[in-house]
């Protein structure tokens, strides 16, 4: 086709040639285009960061796994072999209304209830603790193959985390593998998510080691935003390397967004900002 083209060229009218030089550049820089537009980098998502509101006490001796807010208080897992625990907690000063711990053996995880059972990983335990919200009677224990890291749900399954890309929904009743999304941000992979939080139809999930907070999409694993929550808790708070953002909890009813960390002296309610344009 462009060879014909370049035949036809050839007629002495400088006006046509000059039209169809004109028609054939055109021509090469919308191919050009579009094929940069398919192949070109995935735009980075839009990013937010924070308004702090208000700053509450937290044991800093919780190693923060799981963090949910549900009717009107604060329930909290901790981790660590020996120190494990699931608590309920006071927002306004802390302190911790009640607790169990658990066995030396297993290294608590995240959690979150549904249908009035409060659900709570294991790491590498490969089992679910199973609760009353109420009383901490332990109700079942569940396995599951994977790593237990955080833990949410959408109203219908749970959602999970094992520190892969990886989310998983499973059945509350069983555990069972009902779907699972890789996490991307245009076709890379987020790996390391953490700590979990279902809002407003969105999956939230810190990513390990960083103060970033990923919003994704259940549906297909797209990264729509990421909170940047760098200078919430200063480094000269941070007691170890191990002293990370991971804590997640909404208040649905007042529309507020608590995020802590593991041994962080205080806990956060926090508002999204959009991060100004770049300019
Ligand atoms: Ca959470």
């Amino acid at each position: 086709m462009v060879h014909v083209y370049f035949q036809r060229n050839t007629t002495p009218h400088s006006t046509i040639r000059h039209t169809r030089l004109t028609k054939y550049a055109i021509f090469v820089f919308c191919v050009f285009w579009l094929t940069a537009c398919t192949t070109a980098p995935p735009t980075l998502a839009p990013a937010y960061t924070y308004r702090l509101v208000n700053t509450y006490p937290h044991d800093p001796e919780a190693f923060t796994q799981g963090l949910i807010w549900h009717n009107g208080t604060l329930y909290e897992g901790t981790g660590l072999y020996g120190a494990s625990s699931l608590r309920q907690v006071a927002l306004e000063n802390g302190e911790v209304q009640m607790i169990t711990p658990l066995p030396d053996d297993l290294f608590g995880e995240g959690i979150t209830i549904l249908d009035d059972q409060l659900f709570q990983l294991t790491w590498r335990g490969q089992v679910a603790r199973v609760y009353d919200p109420n009383t901490f009677e332990q109700i079942a224990t569940i396995p599951y193959p994977t790593e237990g890291w955080g833990l949410t749900h959408n109203g219908e399954h749970l959602i999970m985390s094992d520190g892969t890309s990886q989310l998983y929904f499973r059945d509350p009743a069983t555990f069972a593998e009902v779907r699972r999304i890789e996490v991307l941000e245009g076709e890379t992979p987020v790996t390391r998510l953490n700590e979990l939080e279902f809002i407003d139809g969105y999956i939230y999930a810190n990513v390990w080691k960083t103060d970033q907070i990923a919003i994704i999409d259940p549906e297909d694993g797209a990264v729509k935003s990421w909170i940047d929550l760098s200078g919430l808790l200063p480094s000269s708070q941070r007691r170890s390397s191990e002293a990370v953002l991971n804590g997640i909890a909404y208040d649905s009813e007042t529309d507020r967004l608590f995020v802590t960390g593991k041994l962080w002296p205080n806990l956060f309610e926090i508002e999204l900002v959009p991060s100004s344009p770049t300019p």
